[in-house]
């Protein structure tokens, strides 16, 4: 049963019991309108309290359900508010923890609200490319005014309850005990004559409504692009005010059923689910025992290491920041005191918080002084030589128990494990730059690698908001070497008649926040170049063009240089399409013989997107991922795929994996078509019909 109802002299309490978030899935809905009526009928009973168990009052409609039959049965949302408004005996929402999307609107059909301080209070249904399906576009600007209320319905944001205390959403803010303070309250109401007061009954004031309608419209349609969600919750508060209750929920509802089935808010529930789906490792049992992690230890205070350091310190972690020379450590903290100090200035970080973060560091020059540490990372030179001498002195300091991470990109995590004679603690935390700012952390499971090891670093990437991927080991991991086969096709592609401004525009159309080019000129060209001089002695008989060899040869590695695939003038990081580039590629395809052709952005797309798509599919066959949503959590966290899209698995499954099938057969017939070799199970699922994620 998913409410309980309960009776405490003359009061009613339903309490929703739909763990973990009470999610008013159909059970619950049916619950609540069961409860409403048994109190109905219950002569003994004045008044009825509506509020939720465990962690949350209700953190809104069921997301599982949309799209199935189950999210329009009756009792729907809308019934349920429908029959607590009409409730002759007043309804009181004692609101505490979360009372979000759905939870939130079925408190405003309720005829009084109390709440607890410090409970979320949000409208996050744009945060799911929805808006708010139950009357949360007509009820929230009854109850708190326009403007507030369309702050919180575009930006999904969540209030503090305490803050709406005087907004005219709540009648009472209780501290202290929640149900004794709603008993008390309903028994007071429930004294009183009907009917009891509704909020679609209260009008919306405001002085120009429609200017400040249109104000809102044009800042969010600047900020809204690929997502139409924002600008129809717009259109639905509009509509309420211009054409009163009845007819601006009828509009609402409207446009909640044209969005919930827009790829977008496909994505976005994807993304949503596959964040939270990433943090479960299948053989790693959610009660897995972790380790304390109190103290942290970094190992270089360069770019990586300094902004590996901050994460937790951000998070009130002691890090002890290592390096080999001072003049190196006191770069690094500068670099790290100047990074803070840009958030003060931007009034991101308060003033005298700067203080207190760097006094979180103690910086070191010996190994001795890591021997309290929890976790170690290790954030020095890519070098499996360079890793070796680090590993063998942290197995003779660090103490037992703790957790020795290398913050690796590309290197053997099972190698650098059997450095030190307790594999069982390696692990590999890969961070992404800046590591201060980009959310995806890939965490490389060796071969070893303790469960509980495991359970340790994927707690703490919660506690440091990261989104963690769990990646078995292999040669790029996840991330990168799925792009080694986009960036193969990117420059195949020049070769074949294509220039890089034109890639990097397709691309960036399709959506990427980046275009490859763009891309490997900020990252280096040379960070490339050593990868494939490794790769030509590894696998020779692997085909990669040599145009980016060519390229760097002239010495022309990226903005760091001045000039890489575009020249770049000093100060400004533009890239302008460079004559002497151009000229280089066409010469180089003359000179490999190959034909140039008319490519089209739709080709360009296509192949750059399907090469990550087929070795994503390589991965998950191999069990590198364990699922396809880790990949796409990899893509959007990481590389700058579009959010709207999903990442790459559901976009190839938006797109038919029978359709992938054949583009990819289409290309492996043409020049360089040695590439695409076909993941088995592509074809696999597009003959049962079937995509990545079901
Ligand atoms: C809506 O209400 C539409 C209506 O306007 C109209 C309808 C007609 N449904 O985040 P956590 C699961 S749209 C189903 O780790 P936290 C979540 O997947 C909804 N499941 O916990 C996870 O499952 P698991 C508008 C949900 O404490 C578990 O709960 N509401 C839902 O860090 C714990 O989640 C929202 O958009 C749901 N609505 O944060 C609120 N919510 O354990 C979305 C959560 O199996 N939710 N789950 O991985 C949140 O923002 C956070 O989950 C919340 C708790 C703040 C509530």
């Amino acid at each position: 049963m998913a409410v309980d109802y309960t009776t405490h002299d003359g009061v009613a309490v339903i309490t929703l019991n739909n763990p973990p978030v009470n999610g008013l899935g159909l059970s619950t809905r049916a619950g609540i309108v069961d409860g409403i009526e048994r109190a109905q009928n219950d002569p003994s009973i004045k008044a009825i309290v509506l509020t939720g168990a465990g962690k949350a009052f209700s953190g809104g409609a069921d997301i599982t359900e949309f799209n199935t039959p189950k999210a329009t049965q009756e009792p729907t949302l809308a019934t349920v508010i429908k029959v607590v408004e009409s409730s002759a005996k007043p309804v009181i929402a004692a609101i505490h923890s979360v009372a979000m999307g759905g939870g939130l609107e079925l408190a405003l059909g309720a005829h009084y609200r109390i709440a607890a301080p410090g409970a979320q209070i949000a409208l996050p249904e744009v945060k799911l490319g929805i808006l708010p399906g139950a009357g949360g576009t007509q009820r929230l600007p009854r109850a708190i005014g326009l403007e507030a209320s369309l702050n919180m319905i575009v930006s999904g944001a969540p209030v503090l309850s305490e803050k709406l205390a005087d907004s005219g959403l709540f009648d009472e803010v209780a501290p202290g005990d929640l149900a004794e303070a709603a008993l008390a309250f309903a028994r007071k109401v429930g004294a009183k004559e009907g009917p009891h007061p509704r909020v679609r009954d209260r009008q919306i004031e405001h002085p120009n409504a429609a200017g400040f309608i249109q104000f809102a419209r044009n800042t969010v349609s600047a900020m809204a692009k690929n997502f139409p969600a924002p600008l129809k919750c717009i259109d639905a508060v509009e509509a309420g005010v211009q054409n009163g209750f009845d007819k601006g929920l009828a509009f609402e509802r409207e446009c909640f059923i044209a969005l919930v089935q827009t790829p977008e808010s496909h994505a976005l529930r994807h993304a949503f689910f596959g964040e939270r789906a990433a943090s479960k490792i299948p053989d790693v049992p959610a009660d897995t025992p972790v380790r304390d992690i109190a103290q942290v230890a970094v190992i270089g205070a360069g770019t990586m290491g300094g902004g590996i350091a901050m994460n937790f310190i951000n998070a009130g972690i002691p890090v002890t920041l290592l390096e080999t020379k001072q003049d190196a450590l006191d770069r690094g903290l500068a670099t790290i005191r100047k990074n803070y100090e840009a958030s003060v200035k931007k009034g991101k970080l308060k003033p005298e918080a700067l203080d207190q973060r760097m006094a979180l560091i103690t910086p070191t020059l010996s190994y001795d002084d890591l021997k309290h540490a929890d976790l170690i990372v290790e954030a020095v030179f890519e070098e499996l030589g360079v890793k070796e001498q680090v590993f063998r002195r942290l197995d003779e300091v660090a103490k037992p128990g703790a957790i020795l991470a290398s913050n690796t990109s590309t290197l053997d995590v099972d190698r650098i494990a059997a450095f030190t004679k307790r594999p069982q603690d390696v692990v590999g935390m890969h961070f992404f730059s800046p590591a201060n700012v980009m959310k995806l952390l890939e965490v490389v499971r060796g071969k070893d690698t303790a469960k509980d090891v495991l359970a340790t670093v994927m707690k703490l990437a919660k506690k440091i908001r990261k989104t963690a991927v769990v990646s078995g080991v292999c040669d790029g991991f996840i991330g990168n070497r799925m792009i080694e086969q986009y960036i193969r096709q990117a420059l195949f592609m020049l070769e074949e008649g294509a220039l890089p401004a034109q890639v990097d525009k397709a691309i960036e159309k399709f959506g990427f926040a980046m275009g490859p080019f763009r891309m490997s000129d900020l990252a280096g060209n040379d960070i490339g170049w050593a990868i494939r001089k490794r790769r030509y002695q590894e696998h020779p008989d692997m085909h990669y063009s040599k145009i980016a060899d060519r390229l760097c040869e002239t010495g022309r590695f990226g903005q760091k240089t001045g000039g890489g695939w575009y020249d770049y003038k000093a100060g400004d990081r533009t890239a302008y399409p460079s004559k002497v580039v151009d000229e280089m590629i066409g010469a180089f395809s003359k000179e490999a013989n190959a034909e140039r052709r008319k490519i089209s952005d739709e080709e360009i797309v296509e192949r750059l997107v399907f090469a990550l798509v087929n070795e994503g599919a390589k991965i998950l066959e191999e069990g590198i991922a364990s699922k396809a949503s880790d990949i796409d959590m990899v893509y959007l966290t990481g590389y700058g795929f579009p959010l709207y899209r999903g990442g790459p698995m559901l976009y190839a499954d938006t797109v038919g994996l029978y359709n992938v099938e054949r583009a990819i057969g289409r290309y492996a017939a043409r020049p360089n078509g040695d590439a695409w070799q076909l993941a088995p199970s592509i074809a696999k699922l597009a003959a049962q019909g079937r995509g990545f994620n079901g």
